[in-house]
C-alpha cells in the first residue's frame, strides 16, 4: 500500500538529520508520497524526486513575542499539510518539540492520523535530566503510536530515565550504500592534501560539541604520531573548534593536523583514511562510525552509549575507556603499523555494515512500521 508521510527533523543537524532524509529518500523510491515539514530544506536532499515535497516551516516574530514560537508554527503547518495532502502518517525525527508539536496536530485535525516518533539520543541523554522539559518529553513519546529508538542502549535508557509506559522498539541506523563506498580515489585526493604516501591518515568528524570530547582525539594523535608518521582530519564545524585549533598550535601539530570544516562528500574522503576516532563520552548511536566502516575504515570508538552496538570489538575496530587515550593510541598503532590486520579489519567493516545496516534492512523495518499503523 502507498502511503502518504510527513517527516519533521532538524534539517541540517547531524546524523538525525542526515537519517530522516535519507529514510524519506528510500521510502519515495518505493512509491510512497513524501512530505518535508521542516524549518528549512533537508541538506541531503539532492536529487529532484517527483513524489518528495517540501514544505517549509515560517514563523513571524511578532513584537509582543520575546521569542519566535517556532513550535506553534511547526505544529500548524504539521496540520496545515496533513489535512491537505491526507496524509497517513508523521514520522518525527526528535521528542522535544517535533514529537509534542505531532501531537497538538493531531489534536487540532481531531484526525485518525498516526505519529511515530524516532529518538535520536540528545533528546533523552541530555533533555531527559532537565526538569523542566523531562514531562513534555514524556508526553511526546507516550502519546506517540510507534516511538523508534536507533540503539537498545537508547532505548532502555529513555525507559529508565522517564519511566516510559509506550513500547520502544529499538531500529538501527543505516547508511546509503551507493553514497558509502570506498572510491580508487586515494592518491590523488591524498597529494591535494599533502598527504605523503608513507603517512597514515586518521579522521573526526563531528559537531565539534563538548561531548565529542575533541581534545581527546588531539591528545590521541599526538601520542600516535610519535610512533607512526599520519595526519589528522578533523572534519566538521562546532563550538569546541576553537579549542581544537589552540591545542594543535600549543602540541605543535599543526602540520599534521588539517582543519577541513564542514564537507559533503564524506564517502570520498573517507576513501584516503586509514582510521576513524569517535571518543564522545555520550553517543547514542554513532551514525559516522557506520559511514566511516562502509568505506572500509577500522574504527575506534568509546565504550558508552550505542557505540559498542555499532563497532564489533577486535574485528572492525576497537572500544576504548572514555578519557582512555593512551589506549587508544595502543590500539591504533597496533592496527596502523600491521598490514594484515589493517587489512582484515577493513573487509570487516565493509560486511559487518552490509550485513547488519544495510539500508534495505532498516527501511523495510520503518516500513512495516508504517503498515503496521495503516492496517491495524
Ligand atoms: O551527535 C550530535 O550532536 C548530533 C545528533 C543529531 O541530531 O544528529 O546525533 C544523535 O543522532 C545521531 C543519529 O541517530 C546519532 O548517530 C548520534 O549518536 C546522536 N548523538 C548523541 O547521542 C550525542
Amino acid at each position: 500500500m502507498k502511503l502518504k508521510i510527513g517527516i519533521t527533523c532538524y534539517p541540517t543537524v547531524g546524523g538525525s538529520g542526515v537519517v530522516a532524509t535519507e529514510l524519506g529518500k528510500l521510502m519515495a523510491e518505493r512509491g510512497h508520497e513524501i512530505h518535508f515539514i521542516t524549518s528549512s530544506m533537508p541538506f541531503r536532499l539532492g536529487k529532484f524526486y517527483p513524489n518528495i515535497f517540501f514544505h517549509e516551516v515560517e514563523v513571524n516574530n511578532y513584537s509582543v513575542f520575546k521569542y519566535p514560537p517556532y513550535d506553534l508554527a511547526l505544529a500548524s503547518k504539521m496540520a496545515e499539510v496533513a489535512k491537505r495532502e491526507n496524509l497517513d502518517i508523521l514520522h518525527v525525527h526528535y521528542a522535544v518539540p517535533h514529537a509534542v508539536c505531532a501531537v497538538l496536530a493531531k489534536q487540532m485535525l481531531d484526525d485518525n492520523i498516526k505519529i511515530v516518533t524516532t529518538l535520536h539520543g540528545t533528546d533523552i541523554t541530555v533533555l531527559g535530566y532537565d526538569p523542566s522539559l523531562s514531562a513534555m518529553i514524556k508526553f511526546g513519546i507516550d502519546k506517540s503510536d510507534v516511538v523508534t529508538a536507533v540503539s537498545h542502549q537508547l532505548k532502555e535508557d529513555t525507559e529508565k530515565l522517564l519511566n516510559i509506559q509506550n513500547e520502544i522498539k529499538p531500529i538501527h541506523n543505516f547508511v546509503d550504500e551507493r553514497v558509502y563506498y570506498r572510491r580508487d580515489n586515494d592518491r590523488e585526493l591524498r597529494k591535494t592534501y599533502g598527504i605523503n604516501d608513507d603517512e597514515k591518515v586518521i579522521v573526526h568528524i563531528s559537531n565539534f560539541r563538548p561531548v565529542k570530547r575533541i581534545q581527546d582525539v588531539i591528545e590521541s594523535f599526538a601520542l600516535i604520531r610519535k610512533e607512526i608518521k599520519s595526519k589528522l582530519l578533523l572534519i566538521g564545524n562546532g563550538p569546541e573548534l576553537t579549542v581544537a585549533c589552540e591545542m594543535v598550535n600549543k602540541l605543535q601539530l599543526e602540520d599534521d593536523v588539517l582543519f577541513l570544516g564542514k564537507q559533503e562528500n564524506v564517502g570520498e574522503l573517507f576513501s584516503i583514511c586509514d582510521l576513524k576516532l569517535l571518543l564522545s563520552e555520550k553517543e547514542s548511536f554513532g551514525l559516522v562510525l557506520l559511514e566511516a566502516m562502509a568505506c572500509g575504515v577500522p574504527v575506534i570508538g568509546t565504550n558508552i552509549g550505542g557505540i559498542p552496538e555499532v563497532i564489533v570489538d577486535g574485528e572492525t575496530g576497537y572500544l576504548v575507556e572514555v578519557g582512555n587515550t593512551e589506549e587508544v593510541a595502543e590500539k591504533a598503532v597496533s592496527l596502523l603499523s600491521d598490514f594484515e590486520k589493517h587489512k582484515r579489519f577493513s573487509k570487516k567493516a565493509v560486511t559487518h555494515v552490509r550485513e547488519n545496516f544495510h539500508s534495505e534492512k532498516i527501511v523495510n523495518a520503518y516500513e512495516d512500521v508504517y503498515n503496521s499503523l495503516v492496517k491495524g
